[in-house]
């Protein structure tokens, strides 16, 4: 870590903005005496943070960008990777006296603006100029099964709510069937038990006149999955030739396919063409985090550089379709999604199972989605997560308020016969908004 700035502050006023390293991983402004948001289990640090780094709550800390308000009326600093897409230093900010000093482990650049915000909305669009980057493709609108039916969503799940966007006309453009189709993580075109015939749902979801969509974890390779067995040379390993841990869910170990390797890259190749080939045109990938987790790989390239080759695969895999990134290091995915989750996921409750803000809550998922609204219309389009409006919902007014404000994508994923007259009224008014290009103008 090298010294980039020293920078005197009120301390009682003064504000640090970090940026997590991914959809999950907290983002937030905080006071000096904060505590800022942090791991809370090893498992969770692996799926929801930087795998290298596993700082405490005794320093602020960014991922390739943190700022600092002095909050005594002169200029914000805000500290930048200097070329986002191919290094994100860490950035940390400790507090001594009435100075704020920050270091980083590498190439950034200190800018100074009149706020946070604007500091934030300058440099983006700086990046999006200086990388050429198109204006983002306006988004359809989805059902998504995750939210009510998690993993155990069957075939008969989604087709009553096909059924039931057509009676209730709900302005659907696609239908996304979420995790819970395949056998196993990794095991893509092998379906699970609850699906008779996924190619022909798709059909039947196109035949009622809407879009298919489908989730995957493309990176991730669980343990008891076929091609873990079929193909162990595929994994990212350490030194020692163990394969790296990319997280623990599902009730089983994962690791990180090699996207770089040429037989796990032809089976992406593979799975995205099938999928294409059964009328696919929307695709969530998700878990991504585990295509830039550090290791040995069969071509010696950064993480960076691995995870970026693994999209760019896909993304010409998939031709056209639509590409929304999800569990995603935020800034190495510039320029390669059509949308980007910037949140962890929504949930029934306000607060989240274990007090990790990276983990399913409302708490979360807004403080990420606010921080993060300035990506919007930049660099991607931001998906909130999707709207949940069904009675069980903690709060659910306040959700739909955030939907409205800071949501560019926007996705339905309640069971639809759970609606009550309030859910289905906000459900459909989210639904045919007009989505703002920016949400922080610059
Ligand atoms: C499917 C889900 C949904 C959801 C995604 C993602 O750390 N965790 O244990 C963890 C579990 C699930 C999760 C995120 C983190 O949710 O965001 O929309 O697609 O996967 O499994």
């Amino acid at each position: 870590m090298r010294t980039v700035a020293e920078i005197t502050v009120d301390p009682a006023r003064a504000r640090v903005h970090e940026q997590g390293w991914q959809s999950w991983s907290p983002s937030t402004g905080y006071a000096l005496s904060d505590v800022p948001h942090r791991w809370v289990d090893k498992p969770h640090r692996i799926s929801s943070y930087r795998y290298e780094n596993s700082q405490g709550t005794d320093v602020f800390w960014g991922e390739g960008l943190l700022a600092v308000d002095p909050g005594d009326g002169s200029p914000v600093s805000l500290v930048v990777a200097v070329s986002p897409t191919v290094s994100v230093p860490s950035i940390r900010a400790h507090f001594v006296g009435n100075k704020v000093i920050v270091s980083a482990n590498g190439d950034v650049s200190v800018r100074t603006d009149s706020s946070v915000s604007l500091a934030l909305a300058h440099w983006a669009d700086e990046v999006v100029d200086k990388l050429g980057l198109p204006v983002p493709r306006p988004a359809p609108t989805i059902w998504c099964s995750w939210y009510q039916y998690f993993t155990d969503v069957t075939e008969s799940d989604v087709d009553s709510n096909l059924a039931l966007l057509d009676s209730l006309s709900l302005p659907v453009d696609v239908v996304q069937v979420d995790d819970g189709y395949q056998a196993e993580i990794g095991d893509w075109l092998v379906p699970s038990g609850r699906f008779a015939d996924v190619p022909g749902l798709f059909s039947r979801i196109r035949s009622r006149g809407r879009r298919a969509g489908i989730w995957t974890a493309p990176f991730l390779v669980a343990e008891n999955s076929r091609l873990r067995f079929e193909h162990p040379d595929w994994l990212v390993r350490s030194p020692d030739g163990t394969p790296v841990s990319a997280g623990y869910n599902w009730f089983q170990s994962l690791y990180a396919l090699d996207t770089t390797h040429p037989g796990a890259r032809d089976y992406l190749r593979t799975v995205f063409e099938t999928f294409g080939s059964w009328g696919i045109d929307f695709h969530k990938i998700d878990f991504i985090y585990a295509g830039a987790i550090p290791g040995v790989r069969y071509e010696d390239v950064s993480p960076i550089e691995a995870y970026r080759s693994g999209v760019s695969l896909i993304r010409s895999a998939i031709g056209d379709a639509y590409l929304l990134g999800c569990g995603a290091p935020q800034l190495p995915s510039i320029g390669l999604f059509d949308a980007m989750r910037v949140s962890p996921d929504i949930a029934p409750t306000y607060e989240s199972f274990n007090g990790d803000a990276s983990m399913p809550s409302q708490f979360g998922a807004t403080m990420n989605g606010v921080s993060r609204a300035f990506q919007h219309g930049r660099f991607w389009v931001n998906d909130p997560d999707c709207i949940v409006a069904r009675p069980e919902i903690e709060r659910r007014e306040e959700w739909a308020e955030h939907v409205s404000r800071y949501g560019g994508l926007r996705g339905s994923s309640d069971g639809l016969d759970q609606l009550d007259d309030w859910g289905l009224a906000t459900t459909r008014r989210l639904l045919s908004e007009p989505i703002p290009r920016y949400f922080v103008e610059s």
